[in-house]
């Protein structure tokens, strides 16, 4: 078993001093398809299941980090909360030499904590300026084993596309890696932003309460890697949507039933799900998925992309299609 300074140290070779003054990445963030929901060892973040995401190109984070006398973050445009800065120095930590201090600059392009996955892209940013910092050439599959510790989902937000992260069997974390799927079938998302105030629970809380508390704790691994294996075989955009769908209403059924009741809807999200339903009853192919959030994000076919964004369009809602 490692800890997390070892596991550290054995990707990047160990604490290197800065070798500039300051240092810039963005990165974007993803959307699962089929969801990480668990740790089966919460110290090396490693996930209870595989999931496979699909990466929201151009929406993430851009981070910017610089020498400084003390720590400090700012998150777009006002000082980072007290946790939200625990959490950036916690990480900093691992990569810190004796006496460096870091100011901390970042924006994000999505809304934040609203279930559009900023801290993937937040931690994954964060990954590749610290290290761009210290000049420390890291493969992106090293670089995404690290952004990890900052938050599960960020190891999936280094490669464009469809990414697998797998769940590793080992207790050190080194076969826990994503890595990019060369193949996918033609698809859009559609992020609709149906609210973006901060959301009730973290997932990390969330997270816990649902696997120790929900009568369905016990089934989710196997269903889920049932989930994941129907998704890596799709070859069509309607099997990959309804796997996808299927998986997010599992998920949020974990969560409904866990102790408290742990519900994410606001009363739109109940709406836009319906409507979801009612178009595809009505033959057009569209499906949802919903992360810990009351946002949902829209699958649909490449060349529905110009009638979807007409739909969507009339309805008076805020979305992005990726
Ligand atoms: C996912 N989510 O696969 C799932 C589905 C939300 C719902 O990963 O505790 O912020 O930092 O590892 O990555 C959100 O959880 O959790 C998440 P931590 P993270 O995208």
């Amino acid at each position: 078993m490692l800890t997390r300074g070892q596991y550290v140290e054995r990707i990047t070779g160990g604490r290197q001093a800065a070798r500039s003054d300051s240092a810039e990445a963005f990165m974007p963030s993803n959307i699962a398809l089929v969801k990480y929901w668990g740790k089966r060892r919460g110290e090396l973040n490693l996930p209870l299941v595989s999931s496979l995401s699909y990466t929201l190109e151009g929406y993430g984070t851009k981070t910017r980090i610089a020498l400084a006398d003390r720590d400090s973050a700012e998150l777009n445009g006002k000082p980072a909360t007290d946790e939200d800065l625990k959490k950036i120095t916690a990480f900093l930590d691992l990569f810190r030499a004796p006496g460096e201090h870091y100011r901390v600059v970042t924006e994000n392009n999505i809304p934040t904590a609203a279930g559009v996955a900023s801290s993937a892209s937040g931690f994954a940013a964060l990954t590749s300026a610290i290290l761009a910092l210290k000049g420390l050439e890291i493969p992106l599959k090293g670089q995404s084993m690290l952004a990890r510790l900052g938050s599960g989902s960020a190891a999936r937000s280094f490669w464009p596309g469809l990414v697998l992260w797998h769940k590793g069997e080992r207790d050190d974390g080194m076969d826990c890696y994503a890595e990019p799927l060369a193949r996918a079938p033609g698809f859009c998302m559609a992020v609709l932003l149906l609210d973006q105030g901060k959301k009730p629970w973290s997932s990390r809380q969330a997270m816990e309460i649902s696997l120790s508390t929900s009568p369905l704790a016990a089934e989710w691994p196997a269903a889920q890697q049932r989930h994941l294996d129907a998704a890596l075989a799709a070859r069509d955009v309607e099997t990959l949507g309804a796997v996808a769908e299927e998986n997010a209403v599992l998920l949020h059924r974990l969560l409904a039933e866990s102790s408290p009741s742990i519900v994410f809807d606001l009363p739109e999200t109940t709406v836009w799900k319906q409507k979801v339903r009612e178009w595809r009853a009505g033959g057009l192919p569209v499906w949802f998925t919903q992360d810990a959030g009351p946002n949902l994000k829209l699958l649909f076919p490449l060349k529905n992309k110009e009638i979807m964004a007409e739909n969507l369009r009339g309805q008076g809602v805020d979305y992005f299609i990726v």
